[in-house]
């Protein structure tokens, strides 16, 4: 089994219960059990049109599916809760981000590990900080010590308690 951290973000119709049912269906996923939820995150959203505010929650997980196998089984939670990908950066119902993939690094840009924006933006690494205060990614990034960006501390709020998992 490899750790590995999913951020999840929701700013269409009930947020709260999409993040919910997306960390269920990740769990009931066989090959996946999720280890640790962060608090759930209220965040400004950052680029694309102007849009709603979303919820942001970070996840562990440990897997037994290898990294592609993974990458579908988060597009399968997306489609799962009828995500729309209609405009880029735009507002979803449900967005499930691979961050970190333990002893994994990849520039295919199908699947980049680790996430090329984790230390750019809150809605990342806020949660991520709730589960882990010195994260490490798996190219070995000590997240701490990557000057932050405009986007990386501001903006977010908690909002709930972590789900139960
Ligand atoms: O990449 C995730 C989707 N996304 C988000 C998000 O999840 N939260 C916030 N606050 N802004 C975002 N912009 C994009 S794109």
């Amino acid at each position: 089994m490899t750790d590995a951290y999913l951020g999840l973000g929701s700013n269409l119709g009930d947020r709260l219960a999409t993040l919910r049912r997306a960390v269920d269906l990740l769990g009931e996923t066989p090959g996946v059990e999720v280890a640790a939820c962060s608090r759930i995150w209220e965040t400004d959203p950052v680029g694309g049109p102007p849009q709603p505010d979303f919820l942001n929650v970070v996840l562990r997980i440990r897997t037994s599916l290898e990294p592609k196998d993974l990458l579908s089984a988060c597009h399968e939670v997306e489609a799962a809760l009828a995500r729309v990908r209609d405009v880029r950066w735009g507002p979803r119902t449900v967005d499930v981000d691979i961050l970190s993939i333990e002893g994994y690094v990849s520039d295919d840009p199908e699947l980049i590990v680790p996430h090329p924006r984790v230390t750019e933006r809150a809605f990342v690494l806020l949660p991520l900080l709730d589960l882990d205060p010195d994260p490490v990614l798996s190219d070995g990034t000590h997240v701490l010590d990557v000057p932050l960006g405009p986007d990386a501390t501001g903006g977010a709020r908690v909002v709930a308690p972590p789900f139960r998992t």
